[in-house]
């Protein structure tokens, strides 16, 4: 874990001490927990929050209603938590050194996005974030006995990229993604609300995406319809972990072999290359290995590939999700030896036309 003048930057040392929320010793502290990078913010109503509305009424949400049930409680976190008035936001790593050697439990060939393979965040990022900030917690309800805090990551109602940008953690790409120069984008961002009314001084991040619109120019299904503006409907990361249906013909092609989430549009960008190399994003080419673990995904019962991947990202696309991924994959990376196992699905309730357009991709070169 680094610790230097970076950490100083992204924490205004004086309003720290100032607000008596953290002092030397607690940084130090900190440091020695693995926690480099963090800010504060106050909870207020969102400065982009227009942006939000505007996204929302454009439709670019797709089917994630949740995104549309949360508006007013993020235009307004009183409603959300009554007493809460600050947070300290974290950014977390998610990309191991050795990331090229990661993979999901049980899976090391299929194309999994950097953040669901393995290492301490991937079984469950929610569950793991908390368990490590935890202590920070402890530790500051027993130096501020009378306030009160929560912790929170990405499920919460709070426009966390908005909340870290403000704590002074990074600016918003072009690809939506919070980046920092050093660190790159590959972070959770992840946070401690407090009911302590701190105040905000951190200075934001000036943009450094300058002219380079090489995430735009990357995304294979032209997702990123403008600078910061995702259309969700046309996001491979969108449609392997979100959604419940099956993503319209035309884009599928653009999902290549990616199985579970994407990163495309991260590791094209060139903070994120500084910071790890392009080896590190490099998966290993093992064709046999991803028919077998393909294999096991079209036969295995959804109950059971449910209860293998419990406690894993991948849990959220649930049994029928990661075979609908995997019909995409085969049919894209024309895996023939599983032409029997995919026309088991021609009859299947859900996902026949998916399967009858795999069969299809088989014919072509
Ligand atoms: C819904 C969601 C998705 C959706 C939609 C993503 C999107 N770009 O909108 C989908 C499923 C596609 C998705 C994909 C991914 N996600 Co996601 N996702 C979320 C979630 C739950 C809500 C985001 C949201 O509200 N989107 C709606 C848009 C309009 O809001 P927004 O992206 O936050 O953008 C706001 C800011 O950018 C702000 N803004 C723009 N410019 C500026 C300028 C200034 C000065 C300011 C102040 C603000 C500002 O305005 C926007 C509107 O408020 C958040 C967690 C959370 N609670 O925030 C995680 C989150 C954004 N996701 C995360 C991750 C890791 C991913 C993936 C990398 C996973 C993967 N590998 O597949 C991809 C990245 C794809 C991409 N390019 O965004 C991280 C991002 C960390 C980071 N460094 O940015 C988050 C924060 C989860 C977490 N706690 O770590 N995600
Ligand atoms: S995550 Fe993939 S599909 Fe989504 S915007 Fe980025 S490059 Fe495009
Ligand atoms: S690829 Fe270029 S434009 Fe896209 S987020 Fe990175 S620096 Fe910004």
């Amino acid at each position: 874990m680094r610790f230097d003048k970076h950490f100083y930057k992204a924490n205004d040392r004086s309003h720290m001490e100032q607000s008596e929320l953290w002092r030397q010793s607690d940084l130090e502290w900190l440091k020695s927990e693995g926690f480099t990078r963090f800010g504060l913010a106050r909870l207020e109503r969102p400065l982009s929050l227009a942006m939000y509305d505007e996204w929302l009424n454009e439709g670019l949400h797709g089917e994630m209603d949740y995104l549309a049930r949360h508006r007013d409680q993020k235009a307004d976190p009183k409603l959300f938590e009554a007493r809460m008035r600050s947070a300290l936001v974290f950014s977390i790593d998610y990309v191991a050194e050795d990331a090229a050697t990661k993979s999901v439990p049980h899976l090391t060939a299929v194309r999994t996005a950097l953040y669901a393979r393995s290492q301490p965040e991937a079984a469950d990022y929610h569950v793991a974030i908390k368990r490590r900030l935890q202590p920070v917690l402890n530790r500051l309800e027993l130096q501020f006995p009378s306030a009160q805090f929560r912790l929170a990551i990405d499920t919460a109602p709070v426009l966390e990229r908005e909340l870290a940008q403000r704590a002074g953690l990074g600016w918003v790409g072009k690809n939506t993604c919070l980046i920092d120069r050093k660190a790159g984008s590959l972070f959770f961002i992840a946070e401690i609300l407090s009911s302590l009314d701190l105040a905000d001084v951190q200075m934001p991040a000036p943009d450094h995406c300058g002219t380079c619109t090489r995430c735009l120019d990357a995304c294979p299904t032209q997702a990123l319809i403008s600078p910061r503006k995702l259309d969700a409907r046309r996001c491979i990361s969108y449609w392997t972990i979100e959604a419940k249906t099956v993503p319209p013909e035309e884009l599928r092609p653009g999902f290549q072999d990616w199985f579970f989430g994407c990163d495309i549009c991260q590791t094209v960008c060139p903070w994120n290359i500084k910071r790890w190399g392009e080896s590190t994003f490099k998966m290993k080419n093992d064709r046999e290995e991803l028919v077998r673990e393909l294999r096991w995904i079209l036969t295995e019962t959804n109950s059971k590939i449910e209860k293998t991947f419990q406690h894993t990202a991948l849990a959220r696309a649930r049994g029928r999700g990661l075979k609908r991924n995997a019909l995409i994959v085969i049919g894209n990376s024309r895996l023939h030896e599983l032409k029997s196992e995919v026309e088991a699905f021609v009859a299947d309730s859900k996902l026949a036309e998916l399967a009858e357009w795999t069969l299809n991709q088989f014919n072509k070169a």
